[in-house]
């Protein structure tokens, strides 16, 4: 029995599903809520491969309780979302009004999460800046302005939220914010010195200063929060960075030699240990932005955790120009010619677990923080093109999360890595950025035309493995706590209309 129960995950692990506000909330015009930069981006022919935008997604500002019922039903102990900034300050800056019904619309949402025992972990920036900033000064490219604007909608946050919401996030991959943003000019603001692609921007300046900039908004924000909340508020504030498992392509010194943490180390290392990486310093010279000492005292120790969105592995091997790798050339394809993994229906994904627990013991030993993986998912190749009945048996999502878990276990109870938590990438089907809506992350599979919600194989796979791999908390789980069965659900219906109310 002793050696049942220590081969299972802590009981106070949280997990559950995650999502980001543009993906899924539609109501792009209702209860005074501004533009974000990817609602007309979404709009330019050709940003989004089936041309559609996020003007509906899965409708969930409206259907919010519907999604509510389905985490309900799954029994998650957490659910991850993103904040709005231009529903909460529909211009986005310091002196622009507040918008009580943006305020309203979280402050319920989270209300009716905590009345069915399931803890808001809220992400403050998924990529969605107020157009208004955009317009007004460029955005993440004014330090000056950008800096104070983020840190007093992050303020109001804490204001309104934080004696709810004790797990706070304050940016989503700024990795992907700068180098898709503003290098390859695939995600909003759509900067780039492609010009195909884009009047303006700087390709090889652009992406430095924005990442900089979000890293200092990121450490005045934190800053701001261990001073003045949260003592009184009691939760913790941390950062989500993006980054995959490499492995050497071959054994020839080109490959071994890699400096394929590119995308991990450009943010982690100064965020947890104070300095830009040494490669970078050496690739970018003086176009890297430097931080004053001041600075630099803000943003070492920042974040109180490592938030962790991870979904493949890359072979590397050394060469090429692509500096957002650290001049490292990736693939999938080995020397014999097989594939790493399965392939999804994203170029840039492949299936291949052994890396996930790579990784989260690389993170561990270099940072010591401990690790909330906050996204981790899955996409099958060609689902979107078959019908719901077949779609929804998702093998190849099951697979993934399969490896991925058992992944996760050995990580935390055979190599010790001190992991909190886990969301996997999406509770539901949503609007995939530049994808559009072909390219499906759902546990959930999204019928666009009704808003049905239909859950997949993969769905009951993960709910029923942290059923059964989480201690059991005998104190606290009654019959209608946060593991409440689907069945529960009737007899809560009384519940449910009240929120309905
Ligand atoms: C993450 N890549 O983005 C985001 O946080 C989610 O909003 C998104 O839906 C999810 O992963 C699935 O894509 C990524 O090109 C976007 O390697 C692109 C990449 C990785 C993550």
């Amino acid at each position: 029995m002793a050696n049942k129960i220590s081969s299972r995950l802590p009981k106070d692990f949280l997990w559950g599903f995650a999502t980001a506000s543009f993906q899924i909330e539609g109501s792009t015009q209702v209860d005074g809520r501004g533009k974000s930069i990817w609602d007309d981006f979404s709009k330019k022919p050709g940003k989004t491969l089936d041309g559609r935008d996020g003007d509906v997604a899965t409708d969930s500002y409206r259907l919010w309780k519907d999604d509510l019922d389905l985490l309900v039903s799954y029994g998650v102990k957490s659910y991850r979302f993103s904040i709005a900034w231009s529903r909460i300050i529909p211009l986005g800056g310091r002196n622009d009004p507040v918008n009580e019904a943006g305020i309203r619309f979280y402050s319920n949402l989270i209300d009716n999460l905590l009345a069915r025992g399931i803890i808001p972990f809220v992400t403050l920036y998924h990529w969605d800046l107020p157009q208004g900033l955009e317009d007004r000064y460029g955005g993440w490219l004014n330090k000056e302005e950008i800096v104070k604007d983020y840190v007093n909608y992050a303020k109001i946050c804490f204001e309104r939220f934080g004696n709810r919401v004790k797990n706070w996030l304050t940016f989503n991959e700024p990795w992907c914010i700068s180098v898709h943003g503003y290098g390859h000019g695939v995600f909003a603001p759509g900067r780039s010195s492609d010009r195909t692609r884009c009047p303006e921007g700087d390709t090889s300046t652009e992406p430095w200063l924005v990442g900089h900039n979000v890293i200092l908004a990121h450490a005045y924000a934190s800053k701001l929060y261990r001073e003045e909340f949260k003592q009184a508020q009691g939760g913790q504030i941390g950062i989500t960075l993006n980054g995959d498992w490499a492995l050497p392509y071959d054994d020839s010194p080109e490959s071994a030699s890699r400096g394929s943490d590119a995308d991990l180390l450009t943010f982690a290392d100064p965020i947890y240990l104070g300095h830009y990486p040494e490669y970078l310093k050496e690739m970018l010279g003086s176009r890297l932005p430097t931080f004053t000492a001041e600075e630099l005292h803000v943003v070492k120790g920042s974040s109180e955790f490592y938030g962790m969105n991870t979904y493949t592995t890359n072979l590397c091997m050394a060469g090429g120009d692509n500096e957002f790798q650290g001049k490292v050339k990736y693939t999938f394809t080995r020397p014999d010619g097989t594939q790493l993994g399965t392939q999804a229906h994203c170029a840039w994904l492949q299936d291949y677990a052994p890396g996930f627990r790579q990784l989260l013991n690389y993170l561990y030993k270099r940072y010591r923080k401990p690790i909330y993986v906050t996204e981790n998912g899955f996409a099958v190749k060609d689902e979107n093109n078959k019908p719901v009945e077949e779609a929804l048996s998702d093998y190849d999502r099951v697979h993934y999360f399969q490896g991925t878990t058992s992944s996760l276990l050995s990580a935390v109870v055979e190599d010790g890595v001190d992991i909190r938590g886990y969301f996997a990438w999406s509770l539901m089907d949503n609007f995939e950025w530049a994808d559009g809506y072909v390219t499906r992350f759902g546990v959930t599979y999204v019928d666009y035309e009704t808003q049905k919600r239909y859950p997949k194989d993969s769905a009951r796979f993960v709910c029923q493995w942290f059923k059964e791999n989480i201690e059991k908390d005998e104190s606290s789980e009654s019959a209608a706590g946060p593991s409440a069965p689907v069945s529960k659900l009737a007899d809560d219906a009384h519940l449910i209309d009240a929120v309905r109310a």
